[in-house]
């Protein structure tokens, strides 16, 4: 049974305010949310469009630590970085609003409230680690250890990066405390819990019968989730960043940045109906409302399980139609990553391709990872930007503009008799609306946009097979009537590219010398009267050059290069396991003194030395050649490991090995016991 709403509200994930935006997020999330928006509202349909930022959260607080500064400074700053970013690809919120905002405190304060006076949660103590130096309880970002899986020393509280095995800080080995670097202890706290467990059969019902249309990742994951059984979760955190708990007994403590954060979308709307004199209560609270939330993957249970079943709890509120969750993109074959600069960051994008936004948003809707991840790599960008943007939509619609001009002072000739080839491209004309948006309708992006390429692509083909310029000479009003059907092209393209091309839709509208239209005009041959005059043409997309991707690879090369670096670098930094002293003891360490040095025949690295060390001259083979000529080491006083096991290398056996010390950049250096130090004596 198809439902008919008065009304749509539509969430775009709100982006942690902690850093950037970038291509996967917009992929991900607000390119396609945008395109379904501004196509209802082509529809005339009644919408609200909300996001913000959200900024609370131990990500935040941790950023803020790390660059000194207080988490309010961190989001404010980052807050306008986004709002800006995505107002320049022109998605287009009714509101990009902030969880920082007083407004939205006392709506989740509300919320929280209403849930404890009806009893919804369970109050439970259980032991959480504490740094008695900070006097601190840590949240799982804020420990970290050794991996019970992989014995990485660097695993996070609730995760090892190295593994990806998701942990519990409990788990760790020699967990620390990221604040004081001390060993944590385990403390008492009490926290408020949301029995999810009690929602199941509800849950069950709600999502695995009466939502089996959601998309398969989603149902896939919500499925696993609930077929896994549901837990208590705790709602509250202890920590100082974020919504005080408004109850007693929750004095220093803040709500859970997952509990907050979706009641976002409710001050969003909240503050938007202010400003515009709606009533906010129509958007959330009326059930010939449709909400949708668009997320990443990453998001879903948060949007499907548990935002919801709160919603139920509460009991005033509407719940989501859909969830239409994308996978992740990739950026050349590698996961972005905010901490390794992986990334094509929005606001960098903007200034090095200005007035190229549509550009990004066609290859990110044509290479949109609806179904599973996908990638981005800038040769298909060069690609789908040259050879379709540029030699197809651009392309047409130019030809069919400059033409008008060239014969017909920029008038839009009149229609003479059809032939079926007219016919033809006049069908597509009027079937293509339709199938973009079904579509649109069941969040198949990457089907509706290579739909509308289908529109320029026929007006494209149309005039390369009619050659207009070859009859002028012999039939004007035959080349009237083509140009004619390709300028009602043109205006149809104007209405069906807007969702995904919104700077484009304008400057065609421009061209063409006409208002934009909306949706129920698509499909129609009489967008353009005749007579009616155009604008000059100008360029709708340009060709990009070979140069310009290679900067940008480049960029991703150097990248690469630093982050390697930095890899080995931290190597360096983390420190070995603790050993006994009677470990240590077992090794002789003693002073020499590099008596000949030389090459060895056939290898690249090794240096041959024989070494007094007292009590007799050992020869000893040592991968230094790099470093250090022969003639430079002969003299030397060394730090000789004098007990190794003799070892043969290129024919030779090796009886010990010399100490050098690495620095960052890989160069190895002496480790100079000084010259008052004699042959053989002990280094302990
Ligand atoms: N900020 C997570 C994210 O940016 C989170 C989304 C909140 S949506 C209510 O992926
Ligand atoms: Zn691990």
């Amino acid at each position: 049974m198809v439902k008919k709403f008065k009304r749509h509200t539509i969430s775009a994930a709100l982006p942690y305010a902690n850093g950037p935006v970038h291509i996967g997020h917009l992929a991900g999330v607000y390119v396609p949310s945008d395109i379904y928006v501004r196509y209802l509202r082509s529809k005339e349909e009644d919408v609200a469009f909300v996001c913000g930022s959200d900024e609370h959260g131990v990500a935040i607080e941790l950023r803020a630590r790390k660059e000194g500064k207080t988490p309010q400074e961190v989001v404010d700053f980052y807050h306008e970085q986004i709002k800006s970013s995505f107002e320049k690809f022109g998605i287009s919120f009714d509101i990009y609003h902030r969880t920082s905002a007083k407004l939205h405190h006392e709506t989740a304060s509300e919320f929280f409230e209403k849930l404890y006076c009806e009893n919804k949660f369970t109050e439970t103590t259980s032991e959480q680690f504490y740094d008695q130096n900070e006097q601190q309880f840590l949240a799982d970002r804020y420990i970290k250890g050794t991996c019970p899986t992989c014995s990485f020393p660097e695993a996070y509280g609730d995760q090892c990066e190295n593994c990806g095995s998701t942990l519990s800080p409990s788990e760790l080995k020699n967990p620390k405390s990221m604040l004081s670097g001390e060993a944590p202890i385990l403390k008492e706290t009490e926290h408020w819990y949301f029995p999810l467990d009690q929602y199941e059969p509800w849950l069950k019902k709600w999502i695995l019968e009466d939502h089996k249309e959601w998309k398969s990742n989603v149902y896939g994951q919500c499925k696993s989730w609930i077929d896994n059984g549901l837990k208590p979760r705790p709602m509250t955190r202890d920590l100082s960043w974020g919504i005080p708990v408004p109850v007693e007994g929750g004095e220093g403590k803040v709500l859970y940045v997952w509990f907050d954060a979706p009641i976002g979308y409710i001050s969003a709307t909240k503050e938007w109906a202010k400003q515009e004199g709606k009533n906010w209560e129509d958007y959330w609270k009326s059930e010939d409302t449709r909400l949708l939330h668009f997320i990443g993957k990453d998001n879903i249970v948060f949007h499907c399980v548990i935002f919801p079943a709160l919603l139920k709890a509460e009991g005033s509120f509407i719940l989501p139609e859909n969830v239409p969750a994308n996978e992740f993109l990739n950026l050349e074959n590698n996961k972005i990553s905010t901490s390794r600069n992986w990334a094509v960051w929005l606001h960098e994008y903007l200034e090095e391709f200005p007035d190229k936004q549509d550009v990004l948003r066609y290859v990110l809707t044509a290479n949109a990872p609806e179904t599973k991840d996908n990638d981005f790599t800038w040769k298909d960008f060069q690609t789908r930007n040259n050879s379709e943007l540029v030699a197809i939509f651009g392309n047409f619609v130019n030809r069919a503009v400059v033409l008008t001009h060239k014969y017909f002072e920029g008038k839009v000739p009149s229609r003479g008799d059809l032939q079926p080839i007219d016919m033809e491209v006049i069908a597509s004309i009027a079937s293509i609306p339709k199938k973009i948006e079904d579509a649109l309708n069941q969040f198949k992006f990457r089907e509706a946009l290579s739909s509308m390429m289908e529109l320029a692509r026929a007006g494209n083909k149309y005039l390369a097979d009619t050659e207009p310029w070859k009859l002028i000479k012999e039939d004007e009003g035959r080349v009237g009537t083509i140009l004619n059907i390709a300028l009602q092209i043109s205006a149809n393209l104007s209405i069906v590219c807007e969702p995904f091309l919104p700077f484009t839709a304008k400057k065609l509208a421009k061209v063409l010398n006409i208002e934009s239209k909306k949706w129920a005009e698509a499909g129609n041959v009489d967008l353009l009267s005749s007579s009616h005059q155009l604008n000059q043409a100008e360029l709708l997309f340009e060709k990009i050059d070979d140069k310009v991707i290679e900067v940008q690879v480049n960029k991703l090369l150097e990248t690469k290069k630093m982050n390697d670096e930095e890899n080995n670098a931290s190597e360096l930094e983390v420190l070995k396991d603790e050993i006994v002293f009677d470990d240590f003891v077992k090794m002789d360490l003693r002073v020499g003194e590099i008596k000949t040095a030389e090459a060895v025949e056939k290898s690249n690295k090794l240096l041959k030395f024989t070494v007094d060390i007292g009590l007799e001259t050992r020869t000893i083979l040592s991968g230094v050649s790099k470093f250090f000529t022969p003639e430079e080491m002969v003299g030397k006083k060394v730090v000789v490991m004098a007990n190794l096991a003799p070892r043969k290398m290129m024919g030779t056996e090796s009886q010990g090995m010399l100490l050098f010390a690495e620095n960052s950049d890989g160069k190895l250096v002496n480790v100079n016991p000084g010259d008052e130090a004699e042959n053989g004596s002990v280094v302990a």
